[in-house]
């Protein structure tokens, strides 16, 4: 059955499409054209000096940390030139423009005209800049003064029967000192529902990391990288998602690291990266940083790491002593008998067969790193977002264990982040499922009981909210509506709430398709300046690599209206919560040192917070994985013992993934090209095989529909172009967010329970009317 088509969901079924252009697929990433569109970007949002103030601090140690991706900044030195990248300073530009959202702008459009404007539009009109307020049954949001908004919101929260009806959303741009915060304002008000962006993003990472190797983080810091003898990147696209990677990739393979791309796409960045800070990069000349591209079946990489494995287990017994960390596997180890039986029983044709890399080539790639000692395996998206991804990446670990790669330099794992402090804020406490040691320190801190039972995830909170059981959702950041799966379920599930509120810089989706009444409170961005009672403030996020960092905005905020994140938490909470001696909100707000004195006490690993903070570069965090022991149940690094279940696709499906272009940040599309792909002017696209096409009976350019039907309901997205790629049989890609009306809210990872946004299966359909 059909679910009624939610119009405000869906301007981008659109009847007409742009006037798409195709171009070659680049072979070198970065280079003269990276520096071009950074410099339009920018000037598009803002004039040349606020853009030049914003450029020139920005990853700078006294300046503020990109909003872009979680990439760490080199330890030592940073270039004064230029220490980011083009879709850094895109993200900055998005931020720091100067395009204001009054009144009068609200009151111009209804709800209902937005709702036909593309994501692009919608994002594009510019920076909130006062509260805004949608009554019930209103057709504008209208400006209101912060007091009344807090009242608003304060009624409704007190009006809940229990705290378990709120949701408290976090996307991963909140600093630490906002996160740490809210988890306690959350929990003070009475629950854990405190659902993150990461619970669609690296969960699985957290999972498969904590329960093999005792800690949920990566084990690398960067310079690691340098020392390298194998690199592997697993499902991921650095030279679009993580530019500065590609520096340190091509600083590697001048070092001798072999590195090894897997991933269904040839994308850009790893083959060849053209350094547009040197002279031979900005004339395009690359330098070369992947050796070896295997093009895996979508899904393929269990199937492919099994193989490699067993492997190297063979290659021992020729050589014994020669290939296995004997000494770590029998010291630090556990359950390497049991996995080896295990591998031993497994096929080897029937496992290349599954991950669509013949076995003569896997062959290749042992041999190639049979002898090596020092490997380290990084990945993304293509890995965290399937059904078996918890057990995928236990497999690649188990790789660096059977080498003893890991707890030592220059190997180890490499969980690549997303959002410029999604790690941070886990480890400020947003998180659903609270450790113990958490809720007892807040407990011996700021004297009340927190609650104990676990909250919802993403997707329960979606679930819970369309059974009417949640009736508040705030989102601190983000576009819930438009990052979640299944967009017309989380739309009605949106719709259902008494109040839906959102913390936000910029215009999105989430603000049009809201609970019966809604509120927005806009707030300072990354880059802008944070002055508390006339002083200065800075806040700290974390990297990828666990590096804390201090980050401090430099530029002058568009409107007078905007709070920091946490002196509106603190709003919030004194509104909600009534002052509490224990929890003196006024001096948090007021000092951003007295919170991280809070944190201290609270968070294990942040002595000395506010000096250490201070130093050249900040501190890394303890990392037990990095210093090579490993905190489990049996006190061991854990082999994993995986299965393969090969999907089984009919003749008319297609297996899905939905990806990132180079011109988006999730959500906010910067501009319609994927310059690297070649596709430019049109983002509602699908990536296709010649042979898929020709069973399908589809031309180049032809106009398609897009079908799901998984527990029984039609799942549709209209409109797409069919382009021919370089992409494994049955393995299609489209753009997130507009094919995440396909994702079925049920298909989800095990034990992360992340949306399986990298294996959708589709129908492909001509284009009706
Ligand atoms: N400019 C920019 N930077 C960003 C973001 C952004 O949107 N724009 N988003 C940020 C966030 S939150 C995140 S999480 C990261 C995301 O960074 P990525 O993970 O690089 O993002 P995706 O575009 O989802 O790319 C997934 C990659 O995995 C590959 N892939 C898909 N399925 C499989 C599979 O089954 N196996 C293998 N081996 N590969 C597969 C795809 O071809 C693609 O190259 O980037 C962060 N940085
Ligand atoms: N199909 C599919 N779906 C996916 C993914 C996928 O690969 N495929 N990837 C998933 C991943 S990895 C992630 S991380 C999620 C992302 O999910 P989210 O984090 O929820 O989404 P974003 O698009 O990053 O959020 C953008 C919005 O954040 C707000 N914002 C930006 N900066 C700030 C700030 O400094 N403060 C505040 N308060 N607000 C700010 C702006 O209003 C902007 O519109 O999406 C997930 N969804
Ligand atoms: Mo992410």
């Amino acid at each position: 059955m059909s679910e009624k088509e939610n119009k405000a969901i869906h301007p981008e079924n659109p009847e007409k499409l742009k006037d798409i252009k195709l171009g070659k697929v680049y072979k070198t990433a970065a280079g003269f054209e990276a520096v071009a569109s950074t410099a339009k970007h920018i000037l598009e949002e803002m004039n040349v000096s606020r853009g030049f103030i914003a450029l020139q601090k920005l990853n700078q140690v006294d300046g503020y940390d990109c909003p872009g991706c979680a990439w760490p900044d080199p330890d030592d030195h940073r270039s004064s030139i230029a220490e980011y990248c083009e879709n850094g300073a895109k993200a900055v530009a998005e931020e720091a423009t100067t395009k204001i959202l009054d009144p009068a702008f609200f009151k111009k459009y209804s709800i209902a005209e937005m709702s036909d404007w593309d994501d692009y539009k919608i994002g594009k009109s510019g920076r909130i800049a006062q509260p805004m307020y949608l009554p019930k049954n209103g057709t504008h949001y209208q400006p209101l003064a912060w007091d009344e908004a807090f009242k608003i919101l304060a009624t409704h929260l007190n009006g809940l029967e229990t705290p378990d009806e709120a949701i408290f959303y976090t996307s991963g741009r909140t600093s630490n000192e906002a996160a740490f915060l809210y988890q306690l304002f959350a929990r003070a008000f009475g629950t854990n529902n405190l659902p993150d962006c990461s619970n669609m993003c690296h969960e699985s990472s957290g999972v498969a990391l904590g329960e093999q190797l005792g800690i949920g983080k990566g084990s690398v810091k960067l310079e690691d990288l340098y020392e390298a003898e194998v690199i592997f990147i697993l499902g991921q696209n650095p030279g679009t998602n993580h530019p500065r990677m590609l520096s340190a990739l091509e600083k590697a393979h001048k070092n001798g690291a072999c590195i090894i791309a897997v991933n269904p796409l040839p994308e850009t960045g790893l083959s060849a990266f053209a350094d547009p800070q040197s002279v031979s990069g900005m004339l395009g000349i690359g330098t070369t940083i992947s050796n070896i591209h295997l093009p895996v079946k979508i899904n393929g990489d269990m199937a492919l790491f099994q193989a490699i494995n067993k492997l190297l287990i063979l290659e021992e017994e020729k050589e014994p002593g020669k290939i296995l960390d004997k000494k770590f596997i029998a010291e630090d180890t556990h359950g390497f008998g049991e996995y080896k039986n295990h591998l031993m029983q497994q096929d080897l044709d029937l496992l290349a067969g599954t991950c669509g890399i013949p076995l003569s080539k896997i062959k290749e790639v042992v041999e190639t790193i049979k002898y090596s000692n020092k490997i380290i395996t990084c990945w993304a998206m293509g890995l965290t977002q399937h059904k078996n991804s918890v057990d995928t990446i236990k497999e690649l670990v188990n790789t660096l264990l059977l080498k003893g790669s890991i707890g030592k330099p220059g190997a180890g794992t490499c969980p690549v982040r997303g959002h410029s402090n999604v790690q941070g804020d886990r480890t400020m406490g947003i998180y659903e499922k609270p450790w113990d040691w958490l809720l007892e320190n807040l407990e011996r801190n700021f004297g009340f009981i927190p609650p104990k039972e676990y909250g919802h995830d993403v997707v329960d909170s979606i679930e819970a909210m369309h059974r009417g059981e949640c009736k508040i959702f705030m989102g601190m950041g983000g576009n819930f509506l438009s990052a979640t799966p299944d967009t017309q379920y989380t739309a009605k599930a949106l719709q259902q709430c008494d109040l839906t509120v959102h913390v936000s810089t910029k215009l999105n989706r989430s603000h049009l398709v809201t609970g019966k009444e809604a509120l927005i409170f806009p707030v300072l961005g990354r880059s802008d300046e944070d002055l508390q009672n006339g002083e200065k403030q800075f806040v700290t996020c974390e990297n990828s690599m666990g590096v804390i960092q201090r980050s401090q905005g430099v530029l002058k905020p568009i409107s007078e209206e905007l709070l920091s994140e946490p002196e509106l938490i603190c709003k919030m909470a004194i509104a909600v919560l009534k002052e509490n001696e224990k929890i003196p909100w006024r001096k948090y707000m007021g000092n951003y040192d007295a919170i991280r004195d809070a944190i201290e006490v609270t968070i294990p690993g942040f002595e000395d917070y506010n000096k250490r903070v201070r130093n050249y570069g900040g501190f890394y965090l303890p990392n037990s994985a990095r210093e090579g022991y490993f905190p489990t149940e049996t006190n061991k690094a854990n082999f994993s013992i995986t299965h393969i279940s090969p999907f089984h696709i009919k003749e008319n499906e297609l297996l899905m993934i939905t990806i990132r272009s180079h011109d988006q940040y999730n959500t906010t599309i910067y501009g319609l090209n994927d310059r690297y792909r070649g596709i430019k002017n049109e983002r509602r696209v699908i990536l296709m095989n010649r042979e898929d096409m020709d069973a399908h009976n589809l031309k180049h350019l032809e106009q398609v529909d897009l079908f799901n039907f998984s527990d029984g309901r039609e799942r549709v997205a209209r409109n797409f172009l069919v382009i021919e790629y370089d992409i494994p049989k049955q393995c299609v890609a489209t753009y997130f967010p507009e094919t995440n009306v396909l994702v079925p809210i049920k298909s989800v990872a095990e034990k992360s329970n992340t949306p399986t946004s990298k294996s959708v299966i589709i129908e492909v359909r001509k284009h009706s009317k």
